[in-house]
């Protein structure tokens, strides 16, 4: 009988965060709030039944192109790796891989620790071969493998386009970021989402059941929680769509009315029709993607897209 192994380690406290993060964001115009704020306990189950709505087409494509292209991956890859997935999150995806990349040890890191701590449970016992060492961090603060991990090369894995929420920019920075963690020759094994018609964009950030509305409207009742404030939610609205120019999709809360919310003592004014910049969701094409890539220290060595280039996945490989 083998032992479930698993290490929890938490790399990173948050509340200080949150609230310097939130106020600065609020002082600030146009006002925005980071979405990495978006997953408390709440937010991480919103999220997850985010994924399974219809009009979310992003998450089953991702896994369809995983699954069908799975054992390439394992063979271009190759075994006994070291597995880490910022954001991991719910551990979803990474069942996909496990099998057939056999690594030495997985190591999801991610800001949200009961979903982590529950998650990373379950893959443990799931999979009584394989150690998991979780790390609880804000991954755009702190990426660092645990020292009880042991050594292999390493792998990186950062699916769903969570890559989206980071500008152009910022998304060069975090790859090469990456690219030092995996090493010279290291994989990164990433999700991205394709730019597409405006419609089925607008559809997937604004679902009929209001799914992506709620979670939108948490952070407000996050933020009561954790720093006191006094958001109303009937006096917000979730707006959420595709701006061309950017090539992103926005989300905002909007305030219904000209209104005063108090937040950790301090007194915020907001104009009817004022919104809090939550989110940006950048999309690419593959070339767009690749040039990224490169310029953070990667090479493409293939991309896979479903059949309608909806979403691709890019195996890349650390040239520096
Ligand atoms: C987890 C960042 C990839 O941008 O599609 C889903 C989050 N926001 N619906 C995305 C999200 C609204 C999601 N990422």
């Amino acid at each position: 009988m083998i032992e479930a192994t698993l290490e929890f380690h938490d790399l990173h406290p948050t509340p200080a965060d949150l609230r310097a993060d939130v106020l600065a964001g609020l002082r600030r115009r146009p006002r925005a709030i980071p979405p990495k704020f978006f997953y408390d306990a709440a937010g991480s189950k919103l999220f997850d039944a985010i994924t399974e709505l219809p009009e979310y087409y992003l998450t089953r494509t991702e896994v369809g192109v995983l699954r069908e292209h799975a054992a390439e991956i394992a063979e271009r890859v190759g075994t006994g790796s070291l597995l880490v997935e910022p954001g991991g999150g719910s551990c979803a995806k990474v069942r996909i891989l496990l099998e057939g990349l056999r690594p030495c040890a997985y190591v999801p890191m991610d800001i949200s620790r009961e979903h982590l701590w529950v998650a990373a449970g379950e893959v443990a016992a799931e999979y009584p071969w394989l150690e998991v060492h979780a790390a609880c961090t804000d991954f755009t603060r702190v990426m660092e493998v645990p020292p009880t991990a042991p050594e292999g090369p390493r792998v990186a894995f950062f699916p769903g386009s969570s890559i989206g929420n980071f500008g152009p920019e910022a998304a060069v920075d975090f790859m090469a970021a990456v690219a030092e963690l995996v090493g010279k020759g290291g994989f990164l094994l990433i999700g991205v989402d394709l730019k597409k018609a405006k419609a089925m964009l607008n559809a997937a950030y604004d679902d009929a059941q209001g799914v992506t509305a709620a979670f939108n409207l948490n952070l407000l009742t996050r933020i009561n929680r954790e720093l006191g404030a006094d958001f109303q939610s009937r006096l917000w609205a979730h707006k959420a769509g595709y701006d061309e120019a950017h090539g992103r999709v926005e989300m905002h809360l909007v305030s219904l009315a000209r209104q005063t919310v108090t937040v950790a003592g301090e007194g915020f004014q907001f104009a009817a029709g004022e919104t809090i910049h939550t989110e940006n969701s950048y999309k690419y094409t593959v070339a767009e993607f690749s040039t990224l890539a490169a310029r953070a220290g990667f090479t493409a060595e293939v991309v896979w897209t479903d059949s309608e280039q909806r979403f691709s996945v890019h195996l890349l490989r650390a040239t520096v």
